[in-house]
This record gives C-alpha cells, sequence and structure tokens, in this order.
C-alpha cells in the first residue's frame, strides 16, 4: 500500500507499506468466528531483526502447526505456545492479534473492553520523518499542526537535529507538545551534542542510543534534563521493569508488536503504572485493523501522553477499513464494536492483496 507521503527515519526510508495481515477462523472452542491480525514488520530488517517475508515464513512454517494441532487456542494461551520460539515478536502478535479478534468478536467484546479501557477517545501525535530540507519540514508541521494534532513528533539522526529542532521552536512557539524520535541513531559519547535539546522544551527524546544499550541509556538520562524515553529497547514487561529500575528511562513507548501482542502490551503499560512511568502508544505505520487495536490499548489508564495514532489520512489515500478521523479537539475515537471493531473492506482488500495462502488443521 502507497504511503501518502515517504517516511524517512535514521535507518531508512518507507515510502510504500507490504503488509501481511493474519485472519483466522475458529470452531468450537473459545467460540465460532473469525478475526484478522496485522503483522508490523516492515520489509526490510532495519527497525529491528524482523522483516515481513520473514515473519510470514515463521508464521506459516512454525507458529501455525501447533496452534493448529491444539484442541483449544484461547488468545491468552496464543504467546505461551509459541514461547518455545525465540524472538519474532512482531510475528506473534499478528497471530495473537487475530485469534483475539475472532475470540472477542465471537463473545461480543470490543479489544478496549478486553484491555481494559478507560476512556472513548485518545489525544493523537504525528510522527514526521527527515525531510529534504527545513522549509519542508515546517510546512509539514504547519500542515499537521492545522489538521489540529496535539503534539508533533520529529525524527532526527545526527546531521539533522538540533538546528531543525530549535527551527521547528522558533517557528511555532513553546506551547507546541514537541518531541524527537533518535531509532537508535547516536552512541553515549554523543551526549554533550544531545545536551543542546535541553534547551528547546521537549517532552522527550526517543530511543537515542542501541537497543542493548540499557548502561548508556543511564548515563544519557542522568546527563540530560529531557526525559529519555525507550522503544526498541523496550521488548517485554519485565524488560521495561528492569529498564525503569535502572533508570534508563522515565517514559516507555508501547508498540505491541514489539513486545509479542497486545496482552503483553497490556502487561508493559501495568508495569509501567506500578513504577508511576507515564507511556503512550508507538506506531508502525498500520492499516485501519493495526490503528483500531492500538487505539484500544491507548485508552488504558497510564496512557498519558498523546501517541503516533494519527487518522488514517495521515497515512493513506485508501486505508483498508473505514477510515479513522481527527475530531476537531484532535482526538480520534476509540472503536466500541465486537473485536476490533473494523474489518477490511472486501474491495479495498481484494485491490491491494498480492499473495495469500489458507493453512487449514491436518486431517
Ligand atoms: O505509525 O505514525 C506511525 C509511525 C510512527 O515514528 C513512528 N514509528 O520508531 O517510533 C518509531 C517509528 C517506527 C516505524 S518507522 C518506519
Ligand atoms: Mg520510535
Amino acid at each position: 500500500m502507497p504511503l501518502v507521503r515517504p517516511f524517512r527515519t535514521s535507518f531508512g526510508v518507507e515510502t510504500t507499506r507490504d503488509i501481511l495481515l493474519v485472519r483466522v477462523e475458529m470452531q468450537g472452542g473459545s467460540g465460532d468466528g473469525e478475526g484478522w491480525g496485522e503483522c508490523v514488520a516492515m520489509a526490510e530488517p532495519r527497525y529491528s531483526p524482523e522483516y515481513v517475508d520473514g515473519a510470514q515464513h515463521v508464521i506459516e512454517h512454525f507458529f501455525a502447526p501447533p496452534l493448529l494441532a491444539a484442541p483449544d487456542v484461547p488468545a491468552a494461551s496464543v504467546a505461551e505456545l509459541l514461547a518455545v520460539f525465540e524472538g519474532h515478536p512482531m510475528a506473534k502478535a499478528a497471530v495473537e492479534m487475530a485469534v483475539l479478534d475472532a475470540e472477542l468478536r465471537a463473545a461480543g467484546v470490543s479489544f478496549a473492553e478486553h484491555l481494559g479501557a478507560t476512556v472513548e477517545r485518545v489525544p493523537a501525535g504525528v510522527s514526521i520523518g527527515i525531510t529534504d530540507d527545513v522549509e519542508t519540514l515546517l510546512a509539514q508541521v504547519a500542515g499537521y499542526l492545522d489538521d489540529g494534532y496535539l503534539r508533533i513528533k520529529l525524527k532526527i539522526e545526527p546531521g539533522t537535529d538540533i538546528d531543525r529542532v530549535r527551527a521547528v521552536r522558533e517557528r511555532f512557539g513553546p506551547d507546541v507538545a514537541l518531541q524527537v524520535d533518535a531509532n537508535a541513531a547516536y552512541r553515549v559519547e554523543d551526549a554533550e551534542h544531545l545536551a543542546a535539546l535541553d534547551e528547546l522544551g521537549l517532552l522527550l527524546i526517543e530511543q537515542p542510543l542501541p537497543p542493548d544499550d540499557i548502561a548508556g541509556h543511564v548515563a544519557l538520562s542522568a546527563q540530560l534534563a529531557t526525559p529519555i524515553c525507550l522503544d526498541e529497547s523496550i521488548t517485554s514487561a519485565g524488560i521495561a521493569t528492569d529498564a525503569i529500575a535502572r533508570k534508563a528511562c522515565s517514559i516507555v513507548n508501547i508498540k505491541a508488536g514489539r513486545v509479542g501482542g497486545y496482552l503483553e502490551a497490556r502487561r508493559v503499560h501495568d508495569a509501567c503504572a506500578a513504577a508511576s512511568v507515564p507511556v503512550w502508544c508507538g506506531g508502525m505505520l498500520e492499516t485501519g485493523l493495526g490503528r483500531a487495536a492500538n487505539l484500544a490499548l491507548a485508552a488504558l489508564p497510564n496512557f498519558s501522553l498523546p501517541g503516533d495514532t494519527s487518522a488514517s489520512a495521515r497515512y493513506w489515500e485508501t486505508d483498508l477499513t473505514e477510515p479513522f478521523v481527527l475530531g476537531p479537539d484532535g482526538h480520534i475515537a476509540v472503536p466500541t464494536g465486537p473485536g476490533l471493531g473494523v474489518e477490511p473492506l472486501p474491495d479495498v482488500l481484494d485491490a491491494v492483496t498480492t499473495s495469500s495462502r489458507w493453512i487449514t488443521r491436518p486431517g
């Protein structure tokens, strides 16, 4: 699916998304019905080791056989059934999401209700890629503020950072909620350079250092006034608890794909809440399916900062589902229908489908 505009980060550029959907059909057991999951892996292993063709392969060859052989597969058991396989959290999350959707649709319960949502609409932020020049960046920020987005996130990398952020701050003033995301592009030796961000009034700096460098983030947190938020580093509730205890971060970005599913994402939320660390919902350029689930997650009580859960029009000319729209107050409504509360529009799905494979229970 073509994006409405290219999205460049410190690790690469996305102009289209090659999206893997998982559809499950269940009979008996935890309920009859179908469900949809969206795998957030990108085409290439740059954000993390996963990539979409690899996710398809591991689901087909390793995850599907034990799931199809099990007598019953409640969504709450998917992660445990797949725990013998190392890694591949985005592939696991897509499968669990589809099973959970099927189960909740059958039960007539929404994702939001099941996860423990406490609000009906969530504040929307927007993530802006690295642009060719500062004028293009300023024009994009102006456009999104005009749309009503409540918080702006700028992607940064060495050489395209302090001056760009300062230009945005100077043009749009001190009241704009502003944060940056480095996608691990810096090293702890860059602490002094990054400290120049401190005078720009940022909400946070996201994932400045490589995912494994928890010690580096501890050191950086001690040197910067700007709060450190971790994204790539946080792969489970346990890791979140550990990173917080070590003072590697004071804010956490939660993405279900990165932690192996929406059920673990809720546990990350709970772990952060227990440590009084605010969280917000990240994004992976999802279609309306993943967006529906993200909005449900973002409606939990400790999601106290606007997330990267933007409206469909920020990504797609034509979304796979009925489009999510930004309300005049900069919020997006959380779906209320059973399961995800949205479905792929058949015509759109047909038009963008490049291949599909149906795997059935043996015998
Ligand atoms: O879904 O609006 C979105 C994208 C938000 O910036 C975003 N995601 O590191 O947080 C992040 C990036 C990861 C995806 S970049 C292709
Ligand atoms: Mg990030």
